[in-house]
């Protein structure tokens, strides 16, 4: 049976490509998703893509993944820097976890230089725009989990 692959974005990341494209690019998250699941296709693995401002809901997604998805890709944005509540949920969460940043959050202001959830997670991709979240679903074909 082919691999669930769960992938979530944090608050704001529904003005990507319409806002700030000096840092973030010109792609929306509607052209991520879509490249993503072409990607997906490609692999042979089956993929949900969720956004949400709200932590709680992060929160709920996180958990509904428990037991029905092998992988999460999460670029969890603000809540990065804050969650404790993310950071429980994705412990409950027993498959690989990555985290991926478009920007390079350690080139950036100081607040954005510590994610508490790279602690739990399994990988991180940063800096490397929108195709983080290609390199994280490849990643995850390759290694088994996809
Ligand atoms: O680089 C990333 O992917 C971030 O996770 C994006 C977050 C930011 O808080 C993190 O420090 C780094 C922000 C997402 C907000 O996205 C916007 C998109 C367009 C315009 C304004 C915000």
């Amino acid at each position: 049976m082919a691999a669930k692959i769960m992938i979530l974005n944090g608050p704001n990341l529904n003005f990507l490509g319409i806002r700030e494209p000096h840092i973030y690019g010109s792609t929306t998250l509607n052209e991520i998703e879509a490249s993503c699941r072409a990607l997906a296709d490609q692999l042979g693995v089956s993929m949900s893509f969720h956004q949400s401002n709200m932590e709680g809901e992060l929160v709920s997604l996180i958990q509904s993944a428990h037991g029905t998805a092998d992988a999460i890709i999460m670029n969890p944005a603000a809540y990065s820097f804050t969650s404790i509540a993310l950071i429980d949920a994705l412990k409950i969460f027993e498959g690989v976890k990555i985290e991926v940043h478009i920007s390079n959050i350690h080139a950036r202001e100081a607040f954005r230089h510590h994610s508490v959830i790279s602690a739990v997670a399994t990988g991180v991709i940063c800096g490397l725009g929108v195709n983080g979240y290609r390199l994280a679903l490849q990643h995850l074909a390759q290694h088994g989990e996809g």
